[in-house]
């Protein structure tokens, strides 16, 4: 059952819409992970790009509308999941990003009245905006180190990617020197693709050979750059547009254009069909005039891209997550198709929400085969009456997720029945429950498994995101080792991977006679998990999995707190209008749902049991401050009045890069208050208080900006 809120009434329809959008963020969460891996992992995706756009869309909208939705594994903390095993791994020096969607015009309008807004730059400013086609292929980092390419990654998960060096060697567009002069590090991104041309003809060539067919010309693409053989990839006609950079130790231009052209002038392939536009109107004119195009291009392309030209601009635009502010992807219309409803899995998460996937008669859509889709939720399946046996429709939208969007009635085979969601658990046999919410009566969307303790897919889930890889980051204890070792009783909970090692010394079944274990991986393994025994704080908290504490969430807690000591003491005493509870909510960017939710976390005899054990095997790390050379990290700053120089958003968004926390309020431990003209009450009490006052300006000159 539900513990009462802390919200006011009057918040209740909010409340309402919160439970049915958590709900539907976890289902879309399962699929949207589903499909990430088939596509980045295995090269082989499930569904078309519309339908996948669709649903991260759908995703990202509910975590824009209920901040608190992020999750611990919220998808839009991360990019693309990890690497495959086959190849060496590169870490980047600067993650590789991902980029936002937007479908319609209104959306584009948003974006750029969005960054308007964000720079407080008024409506007669000119503010300059590239539009360049957004290439369906893989992305790719090239490491120039004194004009030489040195080393070629993959994205992977953004952050570490797989050493493809000898394989983009081979393709014959790509330089192996730069010309002229190159900035001595020069990290050159942009997109590995295939022509359907080239395409078409390697397909011919692996029929006539036997072989099995690409879908796409990404695929190919893909398959092709990932061959552990350079001298296949060598016969794989492959090509490459460079549309960004990472490590640089100087830069050429400061503009986005400038910097295009400089890549061209060192000799790198550049797409043609980039502008700079001055309005939104201009974007939307151009992005018509690439769809016009799309299919005489000769490549595949999914849309088009926008970023603002100005790299100060960039600058100070920074990021939300993992997506620059200052760039978005507009993406072409989602494909449908119909094809035959064989069942509907249920999967069970590690928060026990039952997720119903579509199990489908598989079905090219877009150029790729489909064969799974996501129902949503229990309460869409019911409103549709979607049954199984059903032909339904489907939709592909964006890089790779399908959705069901309905049954066809006129098809509807005779004898079929309304389909019912499962009340027990699939894996466990526990009821599965939807919970009342006590303020506003409404049954949350998701139907949860109430085994909790007992029921394995959430303890496998559970403990899957504890070693994953923007928590604990264990090399070598995946899903499918964390699967067996629960299956085995060997590792249950968290602590026991710490044990693992001991209890396998004294164990008569060791674990180097497994199948596909020896000498060498074991002890691999154990090096693995003893490296992680001092682990960030912000990674350690992450990993607990606490609903609602993301990575994002994560990183605020450990800023705030500093040590999990501090945490935990405030967390144990946050009952409901309590002062710890207080403290909680008014930290920056998180709020009641999360505090409510540590509250509940700690409050469970069992997660402290957990926790004594695992903190006598790990010892969190305090926070490596973020750029902890700057004279404002670590402190508490809250920003009031009217500011001249910059908007709200950009100066609290400035602050925190340079590892301030900034907070609404001014409290007892508010270090530094930053008023501008019209301060009132809080100015008041950060002098009652004592706490240092500065101007804005001194603001700018305190953090080197002024
Ligand atoms: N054309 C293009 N595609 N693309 C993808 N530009 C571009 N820029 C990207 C990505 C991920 O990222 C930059 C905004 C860094």
């Amino acid at each position: 059952m539900k513990k009462p809120k802390s919200s006011a009434p009057s918040e209740a329809p909010q409340r309402a819409g919160l439970a049915a959008a958590r709900a539907e963020h976890a289902r879309l969460q399962a699929e949207i992970a589903a499909h990430d891996q088939s596509y980045y992992a295995e090269d082989a995706p499930t569904v078309s790009d519309a339908e996948y756009d669709a649903l991260r869309r759908r995703y990202e909208a509910l975590e824009a509308q209920f901040p608190d939705l992020v999750t611990p594994d919220s998808l839009t903390q991360k990019v693309g999941v990890a690497p495959s095993e086959k190849f060496a791994k590169v870490r980047h020096k600067v993650p590789m990003l991902s980029l936002g969607n937007v479908f319609s015009d209104a959306e584009v309008e948003d974006f750029v009245a969005r960054v308007r807004r964000f720079l407080g730059l008024p409506a007669e400013a000119p503010l300059a905006i590239t539009a360049e086609p957004k290439i369906d292929g893989l992305s790719c980092s090239l490491r120039f180190e004194d004009g030489a390419l040195v080393q070629a990654a993959t994205r992977g998960d953004g952050f570490e990617g797989e050493d493809v060096t000898a394989n983009v060697r081979t393709i014959g567009e790509i330089p192996h020197h730069l010309k002229d002069k190159p900035p001595a590090i020069f990290e050159v991104r942009g997109e590995v693709y295939m022509t359907h041309a080239d395409f078409a003809a390697l397909n011919r060539r692996q029929a006539e050979a036997g072989k099995p067919v690409f879908a796409n010309p990404r695929n190919a693409a893909a398959g092709s750059l990932r061959q552990l053989d350079p001298a296949i990839t060598a016969q794989r006609p492959l090509h490459f547009f460079a549309y960004a950079w990472g490590e640089a130790s100087a830069l050429p231009a400061d503009t986005q254009m400038g910097m295009v052209r400089a890549f061209k002038h060192y000799g790198l392939p550049v797409n043609p069909l980039m502008v700079l536009c001055h309005s939104a109107e201009d974007l939307l004119a151009h992005y018509r005039a690439i769809e016009e195009q799309r299919a005489t291009l000769g490549y595949d392309i999914d849309g088009v891209v926008y970023k603002v030209d100005s790299l100060a601009l960039q600058n100070r635009l920074g990021f939300v997550s993992r997506s620059p502010r200052w760039a978005t992807a507009h993406k072409f219309p989602a494909e449908k198709a119909t094809t035959i409803l064989h069942d509907i899995e249920i999967q069970v998460g590690r928060t026990g929400a039952l997720t119903p996937v579509a199990r489908l008669e598989p079905i090219t859509v877009g150029g790729v085969v489909v064969s799974n889709a996501t129902l949503h939720n229990e309460d869409e399946i019911a409103r549709k009456d979607i049954r199984i046996g059903d032909t339904v429709i489907i939709q592909r939208a964006g890089d790779v997720i399908p959705q069901v969007l309905g049954p066809v009635l006129e098809k509807r085979p005779a004898h079929s029945h309304p389909y019912k969601f499962p009340e027990i658990c699939p894996v466990c046999g526990s009821a599965a429950i939807r919970e009342i919410d006590e303020k506003t009566g409404v049954a949350d969307v998701v139907r949860r498994c109430t085994g909790s303790l007992i029921c394995p897919a959430q303890a496998v889930e559970k403990l899957k995101h504890f070693a994953s890889r923007l928590a604990f980051d264990i090399e070598g204890l995946g899903d499918k080792q964390i699967e067996q070792f629960y299956h085995d009783g060997l590792i249950m909970t968290p602590p026991d991977i710490f044990t693992l090692e001991a209890r396998d010394k004294r164990s008569l079944k060791k674990l180097k006679d497994r199948e596909g274990y020896g000498e060498t991986s074991v002890r691999n393994l154990f090096a693995a998990i003893d490296a992680r025994r001092n682990v960030p704080l912000n990674r350690f908290i992450y990993a607990l999995g606490i609903r609602h504490i993301g990575e994002t969430n994560a990183r605020r807690l450990a800023r705030h707190f500093g040590s999990f000591d501090a945490l935990r003491e405030v967390a144990r005493h946050a009952e409901l209008g309590s002062e710890a509870r207080s403290e909680i909510e008014n930290i920056e960017g998180l709020g009641g749902v999360v505090a409510e939710a540590l509250a509940d976390f700690f409050g469970e005899k069992h997660n402290e049991t957990v926790l004594d054990a695992l903190l006598k095997e790990v010892t969190p790390q305090p926070m490596e401050a973020v750029a902890s050379a700057s004279p404002v990290a670590g402190k508490t700053v809250v920003f009031t009045g009217a500011l001249e120089q910059m908007t709200r958003d950009e100066a609290k968004a400035q602050a925190e890069r340079l590892g301030a926390k900034v907070a609404g309020s001014v409290s007892k431990k508010t270090d530094l208050v930053v008023a501008g003209p019209g301060a009132g009450s809080k100015l008041a009490k950060a002098e009652e208080y004592g706490i240092e006052t500065i101007s804005e300006a001194d603001w700018l000159k305190l953090i080197g900006e002024g």
